[in-house]
């Protein structure tokens, strides 16, 4: 089976509600989908996203800059292709934007790997479960009031979730430990809550911050500092007893090494186009393992969700509702909080065409 016809199409996700977060406020999620046909019939997918659709021309123009790489090679030479793409962006950078095209083509490698297999992506590599525990991410916002997050949280809880994550980075400390409190109290002592402070702190006001936290038994505090600062990470996950967890925002085995080096997060967090695609993932949530570091894969529940159920060391599965109109199937929740691996080949979750068309821009 060889690869025949590099397609991509770009899609603009509109969120239900426009987010205020640190940085900016965040209106849409906008994909560049990534189709490879082969001369067997069979169609790869993958993908690559950006806030608000900014630089989404860029995205888009990367991943095509690579498809000489991908044309006539067989979708079973994806480790030719990871080495060979490296290479070809090494004089722009192994960061960034080059990372993140050839990450789409990776993934859509893979899922062609499962599909000419017949199998799902999880049992291809050797499933480790039947299904991953999940938490809800993508809610409870600072823009909340503390009944709305009250509110907000007790929903979630409603519907089947075990675990979800709260933004924290109010100006006042004090405002974050009620919120935090305020969350605890609706969702009680055994559901598992995360905090994401998003890189807002200094180190010392992460420690401060986290110490007024530690009595809320919060499963982990995300990105407490500046993402590059693993030595100040470091310090903070030294310092407080609730974990540390990082990653989502740094590139390849070059960041993560560095990280689990220097112990900079007690939960690694992996996302899947800013490692390079699965393949640098895998060998990633791999070294962690055997520095005895879990990992949380970052985003891309439908995608990370094979990965994840074939990780030994996978903790939690992060369930972000943006991306779900855009599949012919949906993530859903088992009774126990926990989301069924999928048995259809490849990744599981091929994409809705009549979804694409309405998106398309
Ligand atoms: C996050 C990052 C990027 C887009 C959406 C949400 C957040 C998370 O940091 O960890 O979910
Ligand atoms: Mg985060």
């Amino acid at each position: 089976m060889k690869i025949t016809r590099l397609v991509t199409e770009v899609v603009r996700l509109p969120l239900p509600t426009p987010i205020p977060s640190a940085r900016m406020t965040i209106q849409s999620a906008d994909c560049v989908l990534v189709f490879l046909e082969t001369d067997a019939g069979l169609i790869g997918e993958g993908m690559a996203f950006t806030l608000n659709g900014k630089r989404l021309a860029l995205v888009e123009s990367m991943i095509r800059s690579l498809e000489p790489l991908v044309l006539g090679i067989e979708p079973s030479m994806s480790g030719a292709f990871w080495r060979a793409a490296m290479g070809d962006v090494a004089f722009l950078g192994q960061r960034g934007l080059t990372v993140v095209g050839l990450s789409a083509l990776d993934m859509a490698l893979w899922d062609l790997r499962g599909k000419e297999a017949g199998m799902n992506i999880s049992r291809l590599l050797g499933r480790c479960r039947d299904a991953m525990p999940a938490y809800r991410s993508g809610g409870l916002r600072l823009s909340l009031s503390i009944d709305e997050l009250q509110r907000e949280a007790a929903s979630f809880v409603e519907q089947g979730f075990r675990a979800m994550k709260m933004s924290l980075g109010k100006p006042l400390a004090a405002d974050d430990r009620a919120r935090v409190a305020a969350v605890r109290e609706a969702i009680g002592p055994n559901a598992r809550l995360m905090a994401d402070c998003n890189q807002q702190f200094s180190v010392a006001e992460a420690i401060r911050r986290g110490r007024t936290l530690e009595e809320f038994n919060l499963a982990w505090i995300e990105e407490p500092v500046p993402y590059h600062d693993h030595h100040g990470e470091a310090a903070v996950a030294a310092a407080l007893d609730t974990p540390v967890a990082s990653g989502e925002s740094e590139y390849t085995r070059a960041g993560m090494l560095d990280m689990l080096r220097l112990r900079s997060a007690d939960i690694l967090m992996p996302d899947l186009q800013r490692m390079g695609g699965p393949t640098e993932l895998l060998k990633v949530a791999h070294c962690a393992e055997l520095a005895n570091v879990p990992v949380s894969l970052h985003l891309f529940s439908e995608w990370s969700l094979a990965l994840a159920g074939a990780l030994p060391n996978a903790e939690v599965l992060e369930y972000m509702p943006w991306f779900s109109g855009l599949y012919t199937n949906r993530i859903e929740l088992d009774g126990n909080g926990c989301v069924p691996l999928s048995d259809l080949p490849g990744w599981g979750f091929p994409f809705d065409p009549t979804a694409v068309a309405r998106y398309r821009v």
